[in-house]
């Protein structure tokens, strides 16, 4: 273990120790992960189901209220022949991406990998018959890329998931269903995937769906997540789980991540109950408006965007998990394809200011920093943002340098206020990195 990971596994358990989350200690393989995925930033979102071939997106069996027996009907023509697990897995790697997220099981309730539990998955239920999530894992083993597991807790489709919670309403399911039973089938497939796939954790969803009742005082079910916990870190303690319910983090979870938004913001509304708490950090987005494929919806950021977003993330220290939806036919959107690569190539040249990184102390729109040991990034994300002053500057400074050419910079440090210009010759439209090399 390098020496670096081991002061900050010890920084960590101090830190967890004093603030964390009683009733659960991570191991330290498991604070090892964490450093590990701290360290890689940024990792690809991947929605796909047969919800795909309505091309409306994931929710659509809620959307268009289709009843359990008629969405039934969607695996029997799911064939997706040009899904290429490698070819995927290479397209994240050359983004720069160092792991991925799939949903396993999306509030479909249909299985994307090979269920013993139920047969209501794609090997089993569809004309394709082949396990996507073997055939990614395979590709991430051999691409150096790590797997995780996405895993709804709302089921639109299981009898069992009773009472309904605010959506999977009037879907054709009988009025009645045993809770207990359904907390059994959801946890005897998140072990299933756990022992049966070589992956590096969880990332949860659906919680909302039973809490935002309770937050209404109506009636709700709770999902005994610190069963589900127990049972996972019982097969691995070395997994990361993270549980997207839009509260602060809970006993037994690894990572704490956000929707739509940068960590303590709420734009999006997702973020209403997550204050941040003192686990590893990630927040998601799309490139377009839509997790799943959605037809209609050409509505794609560009890449300075994207890019932005990336940056934005690690001065907030997180990483990014930026979402494609792949087509029923199993390709992937030409756009998305496009974006994945100039993120690929910024990353490319840039790099270095971004992995293995922490976030920095300095946070405005138009100015975040990274820093990694004894060298400080600032990242100027406004072409028109060029006579920079930092008050209350606390670190001594060795040099200044342009990050693009290792140009040196005058500067100056008075009374604790750093202040320099940036010249035309090195601004950048999408980030203007400032290379403090600090004493
Ligand atoms: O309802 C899901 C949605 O379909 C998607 O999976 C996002 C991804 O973060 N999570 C839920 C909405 O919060």
């Amino acid at each position: 273990m390098k020496k670096r990971t081991c002061i900050t596994i010890l920084l960590f358990l101090n830190l967890y120790l004093a603030l964390g989350q009683t009733g659960y200690t991570p191991s330290p393989e498991n604070l090892e992960n964490r450093v590990w995925f701290q360290d890689a930033k940024f990792g690809l979102f991947i929605h796909w189901g047969v919800y795909s071939i309505l091309g409306d997106g994931e929710w659509v069996m809620q959307q268009q209220k289709i009843k359990t027996d008629r969405y039934e009907l969607l695996p029997s023509f799911f064939n997706p022949q040009d899904f290429d697990a490698e070819e995927l897995v290479r397209l994240a790697k050359a983004a720069g991406m160092k792991y991925i997220t799939i949903t396993t099981k999306h509030h479909d309730g249909f299985a994307m990998y090979d269920s013993k539990v139920s047969d209501y998955n794609i090997v089993d239920d569809t004309p394709y018959g082949k396990d996507i999530f073997r055939m990614l894992e395979e590709a991430c083993k051999k691409e150096g890329i790590k797997l995780f597991a996405y895993y709804s807790q709302l089921d639109w489709h299981h009898p069992d998931y009773y009472p309904r919670g605010k959506t999977g309403q009037d879907l054709g399911r009988p009025e009645s269903g045993n809770w207990q039973d359904y907390l059994l089938y959801q946890n005897a497939q998140i072990k299933e995937l756990a022992e049966n796939y070589d992956i590096a954790g969880f990332w949860f969803d659906g919680y909302w769906d039973q809490n935002d009742l309770k937050k209404a005082g109506k009636p709700y079910e709770d999902f005994d997540l610190e069963e589900t916990y127990k049972i996972i870190h019982g097969v691995n303690s070395g997994l990361l789980i993270g549980n997207n319910h839009h509260l602060a983090p809970i006993a037994g979870e690894d990572f704490q991540m956000f929707e739509k938004d940068l960590p303590g913001k709420n734009t999006a509304g997702f973020s209403e109950g997550s204050q941040i708490g003192n686990l590893p950090l990630e927040t998601c987005e799309t490139i377009n408006h839509s997790w799943g494929f959605n037809l209609q919806d050409g509505n794609h950021k560009s890449a300075k965007e994207l890019i932005q977003y990336l940056i934005k993330a690690a001065g907030n220290n997180a990483n990014f998990l930026l979402n494609i939806g792949p087509m029923p036919n199993g390709a992937i959107q030409q756009e998305h394809k496009e974006r994945l690569k100039e993120l690929g190539a910024w990353l490319n040249a840039n790099g270095e200011s971004i992995y293995d990184t922490r976030g920095g102390e300095y946070q405005k729109d138009t100015m975040v920093s990274t820093q990694k040991g004894k060298v400080l990034y600032l990242h100027i994300l406004d072409k028109n943002f060029n006579s920079i002053s930092i008050p209350q500057f606390k670190n001594k400074i060795k040099q200044v340098v342009y990050f693009s050419d290792a140009t040196p910079l005058n500067y100056s440090l008075k009374n604790g206020k750093l202040s320099f210009e940036i010249d035309s010759d090195h601004q950048n439209d999408v980030d203007t990195i400032i290379k403090i090399i600090l004493k």
